[in-house]
């Protein structure tokens, strides 16, 4: 498809005008149309090749959009203090993860109906992930089995994250099917009792057609087009960290708590056998007026004490982002959204593109900031930036 014309015929005026901005530029060549240079293109091509419905859904957040809003400014509230003449001509990405090394300290984070983005969705995300030496997390509402991407997506490192359902043995079984399809770590999303206020799903109606595949429904009878809201009615609001615990007896993989924001509830995950902490307000998508997710950051570091990995997601879109997250004492970010557009404006293709150019841009920070590898980005190389700015 012609690049510039297909903008011009998009479905969303801004994105198109915005989309239109983004040029030529240099060209990769296995992508037609507008060539990215960023998370930022990305969005703008998703934004116009999605329905507007869809793009609603994954751009939206909670309420007023407060905490969706401040994921990112949070980020800018940090500025970067870079140390000089530190020979950085030899600067490495890759870091070691629950074990396992991985070729940057960022992870594609788990959403939901990938394959309404790309008919392959989540085998072709894990694919270019893997392609990029990183992994992603397949979410509980994906549009095929742990088994069906595993097939797909052979050699692919990939997570599973769990919600826990109300039918406890559905839920227990989703952990037995990512286990034996080969997950290496589950993650329990702990934020999504019931789901958050999303005004624009309830404008648009956004729903799922019942022909889009979603295997942990297929017990259902009679199907129809689903919104998000009766998706979460398979969730179970009552969990306690007692089920935690029964989640990790079920498995030897690395048990990781997505969703964490107070510190007492990092340190309780610890207490209850988790691995690791993913500290996250869901893309701003649960409760608006929770804190900007690296606002939450350092005391939850500071509460686990090194105990466990502390991963942060939310509003990370470019290399200096990811510099911000490690100095605040996170091992890894996760992205959300931007892998979305990603996927459905240029499909494997495109979120191994966007996963290079983060790449990219956080070795090319590193190396401004004189650090040579992620861990030794500390509290030292970040001040905060004056306020208004
Ligand atoms: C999500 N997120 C999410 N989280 C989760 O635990 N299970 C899921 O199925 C989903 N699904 C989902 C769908 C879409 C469209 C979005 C945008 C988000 C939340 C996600 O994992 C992550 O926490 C945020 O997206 C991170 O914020 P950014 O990177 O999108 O700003
Ligand atoms: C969402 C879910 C599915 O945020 O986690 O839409």
């Amino acid at each position: 498809m012609a690049g510039l014309e297909r903008c011009a015929g998009a479905r969303d005026p801004t994105a198109a005008e915005e989309c239109a901005a983004i040029g030529e530029g240099a060209r990769i060549p296995e992508l037609e149309g507008p060539q990215p240079l960023n998370a930022h293109d990305y969005e703008r091509l998703g934004r116009i090749a999605l329905n507007p419905a869809l793009a609603g859904y994954v751009m939206g957040g909670a309420d007023d959009e407060w905490t969706l809003r401040d994921n990112i400014a949070a980020l800018k509230r940090w500025s970067l203090c870079p140390r000089v003449l530190a020979d950085v001509e030899h600067v490495q990405t890759a870091v070691t993860l629950l074990g396992a090394e991985i070729s940057m300290p960022l992870l594609i984070a788990p959403l939901a109906f990938l394959g309404m983005a790309s008919p392959s969705g989540e085998t072709a995300t894990a694919r270019a992930a893997s392609a990029q030496g990183t992994l992603m997390c397949l979410s509980t509402f994906a549009t095929v089995s742990a088994a069906q991407m595993a097939e797909g997506a052979r050699q692919s490192a990939f997570w599973f994250q769990l919600y826990l359902l109300r039918d406890r043995g559905l839920t227990d079984s989703l952990v037995e099917q990512a286990v034996a399809a080969g997950a290496s770590a589950l993650l329990i999303t702990v934020d999504a009792p019931r789901i958050g206020n999303r005004e624009r799903d309830l404008r648009s109606g956004f729903s799922i057609p019942k022909e889009t595949s979603i295997p942990v429904l297929e017990d259902f009878s009679g199907r129809r087009d689903l919104s998000a809201v009766d998706m979460f009615k398979l969730v179970d609001p009552g969990p306690t960290w007692a089920r935690v615990e029964e989640i990790c007896a079920l498995t030897e993989l690395p048990v990781l708590i997505k969703g964490v924001l107070a510190p007492q509830d990092a340190k309780a995950a610890c207490e209850h056998g988790a691995a690791g902490v993913i500290v996250s307000n869901h893309g701003g998508r649960q409760l608006d007026g929770a804190c900007a997710s690296v606002d939450a950051l350092p005391e939850i570091v500071e509460a686990v004490d090194t105990s466990v990995p502390v991963l942060v997601d939310g509003g990370v879109r470019r290399g200096s982002d990811v510099v911000k997250a490690l100095a605040l004492g996170a091992e890894a970010v996760l992205i959300g959204r931007p892998a979305f557009w990603a996927l459905a404006s240029r499909g494997e293709a495109g979120v191994a593109h966007l996963l290079a150019l983060l790449r990219n841009e956080l070795e090319l920070a590193l190396a401004l900031l004189g650090c040579t590898r992620p861990r030794e980005v500390g509290l030292e190389h970040l001040r905060r930036a004056p306020v208004g700015s």
